[in-house]
């Protein structure tokens, strides 16, 4: 059987004499907390003087690179052999901010077979269950968070630097919405007053993230609020659909269409928010919700996904107005969760 939050018992592992070379990933398309809490980590492990290597299963966006040593992290889809070689080489595999191996997409396979032990770090519902060690809660407000919980428990709260600060609470502060959502706990407050004292820059870090739009992503926001939101009244839903067409004429790239779907959240009475984009490789889907629609439950239902109670995401490989329609009858099914 497993032990639960076993993670305590790596701590003569990484304190032996002979460190264990380490290899950390996360989810496909790392957002601030995934690239946030796996750079906050590796920062920690050099530190330390602990061997890692980030390997990222795919590409991010540009307003990540700012985080100290990102020039260090190995992106899967440019460098898969030597990514290969370095996860069979590998002691210890920290997988980070997801809880499925399909979540790393073609990297899944590789790290099920790799010999290594695997660590899962992580704050998504119902881990499958991959890993040898553990430290898993949806209590905590992000991933990054839990980074602080494991350094903290490796008594080396002391070590913690600008820069390692700076990644995690990058990782907090987009993940709980600016400490906005219900994960943003007291205990999310003191580790964030902890980060600050090691010289994580608020201001800095805000300014990095949200005040680096281009003006291409700007004006596409501005065209999807003005022509493309549908107000399903009857369900108190906001529904954005977006096609190939316009995220090419406005040169949409990966990550511009991060955070568009919080708008029809932002409405008054708007209970569920629907962000549909008609991307090369499948139709990508955002959920948020408030209160108790469970967005994550409705995400598993019916496009394939998963996630947080009121933030997830889904996906499918039907044409784009195949999805609207499906997602619109599917709405159906849960109206008395959206109209009491
Ligand atoms: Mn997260």
């Amino acid at each position: 059987m497993k032990n639960l939050n076993n993670i305590a018992d790596l701590k003569p592992l990484l304190e032996a004499a002979v460190k264990p070379k380490v290899i950390i990933t996360t989810h496909h398309k790392p957002d601030a907390d995934a690239l946030g809490s796996s750079l906050g980590l590796y920062n920690y492990f050099l530190k330390k003087n602990i061997p890692a290597q980030i390997i990222s299963p795919t590409d991010y966006g540009d307003f990540l690179k700012w985080m100290p040593n990102e020039n260090s992290v190995i992106n899967f889809e440019e460098f898969e052999e030597k990514s290969i070689d370095l996860i069979s080489d590998a002691d210890l595999i920290f997988c980070l901010d997801f809880n499925a191996l399909k979540r790393i997409h073609k990297l899944g396979d590789i790290v099920k077979l790799a010999p290594a032990q695997k660590v899962l770090i992580d704050h998504h519902l119902e881990p499958e269950g991959f890993e040898d060690f553990r430290l898993w809660t949806t209590q905590a407000s992000s991933t990054a968070e839990l980074i602080f919980w494991f350094i903290e428990l490796m008594g080396d709260v002391a070590l913690i630097d600008a820069d390692i600060a700076s990644c995690l609470y990058a990782g907090i502060v987009t993940d709980t919405a600016s400490f906005k959502h219900p994960s943003t706990t007291a205990t999310t407050h003191r580790v964030a007053a902890v980060l600050l004292e090691k010289g994580a820059k608020s201001n800095k870090i805000y300014e990095a993230i949200y005040d680096n739009y281009s003006e291409n992503r700007t004006r596409f926001i501005g065209f999807c609020l003005s022509e493309k939101l549908q107000i399903l009244k009857e369900y108190n839903t906001a529904l954005i659909v977006v096609t190939e067409d316009e995220l090419k004429k406005f040169h949409i790239l990966t990550g511009d269409s991060e955070g568009l779907v919080n708008y029809g959240l932002s409405i008054s009475g708007i209970l569920f928010s629907v962000l549909i984009v008609d991307r090369k490789v499948a139709r990508k889907m955002s959920f948020r919700s408030k209160d108790k629609f469970p967005a994550n439950e409705f995400a598993r239902k019916y496009f394939n996904g998963g996630g947080h109670f009121n933030a997830a995401g889904g996906e499918s490989m039907e044409a784009i107005e195949l999805v609207e329609a499906k997602f619109k009858e599917a709405l159906n099914q849960y109206k008395n969760y959206l109209t009491t």
